[in-house]
């Protein structure tokens, strides 16, 4: 029989096929993650800025830009001088210009720098992700902020941040939505001292940063998810988004699109866009989620 010879040559040629390393299945290594053995939130000021087939591709970036969602990513920041403040560089990430409330921005400080203050009306909160700052009102020092600490600031209350060596802060600022008889506090501290929280039908483990209480026009929220853990509900709601993914990777759905995404993105999701996470990868995902509460939509 001629079928014998001809079988094994085929048998022959799969297996050479499957085990060839320019195979049909083969695809890039992925690279072990490092986040581990560096500081805290080190990815979002060290991000891998593009995939490394992709490193000599010119023009390559993975923001985008839509009328319900915009998703920023490292390699489209642009830095600029702050306005009132010293020796600190912004990129504005989300504004006003892309229709919302809110504005979010890294702040970059060096040597001796030190803030201006918001707008009349305009309330503060910000998170410093890398180096530390000092918070200071007009005769005294309040606290220092080192990684992972926060900074709720209330409308029209006099205070600077100090920095002396090195910092990167996300800053979100809104103008304030007063209510009669009711005042927001000045609110200093950390994620790891904030309480977990109950997250009905869902997996993800959930910090307030600020009071639920009505004075408060707005929440920041810490959202941790464990590789292959995703939210249940496909979220469309009448509230706006800002978020930075402080850690991890994992596929955000925004409308009818499907991001990759990675430490050091930023997301701006416009009122009822539907919205979904899937955490990937090796290592938790944590997010940071500016969300506007407590006040009606007809206000
Ligand atoms: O509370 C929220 O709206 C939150 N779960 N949204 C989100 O993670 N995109
Ligand atoms: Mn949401």
């Amino acid at each position: 029989m001629r079928l014998l010879p001809i079988l094994s040559i085929i048998i022959f040629g799969l297996v050479k096929a499957s085990t060839s390393d320019d195979g049909f299945c083969s695809a890039p290594p992925i690279a072990e993650s490092d986040e581990k053995s560096k500081p805290m939130y080190w990815k979002v000021t060290n991000p891998t800025l593009s995939p490394l087939h992709l490193q000599d591709l010119p023009g390559f970036t993975r923001s985008v830009y839509k009328s319900d969602h915009a998703v920023i990513t490292p390699e489209s920041h642009v830095f600029s001088p702050l306005p009132d403040w010293t020796n600190a560089l912004g990129a504005y990430l989300i504004t006003p210009a892309m229709g919302s409330h809110f504005v979010m921005y890294f702040a970059k400080m060096k040597d001796i720098s030190k803030s201006g203050l918001p707008p009349h009306d305009v309330e503060r909160f910000i998170f410093v992700v890398e180096g530390a700052v000092t918070l200071a009102n007009s005769s005294d020092t309040i606290k220092k902020l080192t990684v992972d600490s926060f900074a709720y600031v209330p409308p029209n209350f006099d205070h600077s941040l100090n920095c002396d060596g090195s910092a990167t802060l996300v800053v979100f600022e809104r103008r304030y939505e007063f209510l009669p008889s009711h005042a927001t506090e000045l609110i200093v501290g950390s994620t790891d001292k904030q309480p977990l929280l109950e997250t009905p039908g869902e997996v993800f483990e959930l910090r307030k940063l600020l009071p639920a209480s009505l004075p408060y026009d707005f929440n920041i929220h810490i959202m941790d998810f464990q590789p292959g853990e995703f939210l249940n509900v496909k979220e469309v709601h009448y509230n706006q988004h800002g978020l930075l993914l402080l850690e991890g990777q994992g596929v955000y759905r925004l409308g009818d699109s499907w991001y990759p995404v990675q430490a050091g993105d930023v997301i701006w999701m416009a009122p009822f866009v539907p919205q979904w996470y899937a955490a990937l990868g090796k290592t938790r995902s944590r997010y940071l989620l500016y969300k506007d509460v407590n006040r009606s939509p007809l206000l």
